[in-house]
């Protein structure tokens, strides 16, 4: 099976990331977790984006706060799809990070998750990495029906 990246802007995000690298986990899904800034090591940011398809990844996670370019310049160097995940910031309760990370011009797409939606961006990889993936799939179909039986079985 294809792989998935979780790649952060810094390691101050890591708490916030932990739930998607905790699903791609029950998920029984290859990753890896890098930190990569677009702004502190841009060149480094390229080099993994342009790779990761021969490295063996299928979708990329790309987790950043405030003026948050890390999943946008990921997606500038790949053809991979790039999820991007806007962190909560000190400022504008994350606003700043979602609007600089789904507002991207046409022809460069970043799928954008809720701000801190960590688990529901590794939920969307597994589910582009289901489409090849029985397995997966079967596992994302026993995930949406946990789902339901939570909300019928709630006794208030
Ligand atoms: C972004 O700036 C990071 O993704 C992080 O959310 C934010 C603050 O980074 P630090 O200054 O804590 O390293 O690039």
């Amino acid at each position: 099976m294809l792989k998935v990246a979780v790649i952060m802007g810094s390691k101050s995000d890591l708490e916030t990331v932990k739930p998607a690298i905790d699903a791609l986990q029950r998920f029984g899904i290859q990753h890896s977790v890098r930190v990569i800034s677009a702004h502190r090591t841009p060149d480094l940011a390229a080099q993994f984006a342009r790779n990761a398809k021969a490295d063996g990844y299928g979708v990329l996670i790309c987790a950043a706060g405030k003026a948050a370019h890390l999943a946008g310049v990921m997606a500038a160097y790949t053809t991979l799809p790039v999820i991007g995940l806007p962190i909560k910031s000190s400022l504008m309760d994350g606003l700043d990070s979602l609007l600089s990370i789904v507002q991207m011009p046409t022809g460069v797409p970043v799928a954008t998750v809720a701000v801190n939606g960590s688990e529901n961006a590794a939920i969307l990889a597994a589910q582009i990495l289901a489409l090849s993936e029985p397995t997966l799939a079967d596992k994302l179909d026993a995930h949406k029906k946990a789902l339901a039986d939570a909300i019928v079985n709630t006794e208030l």
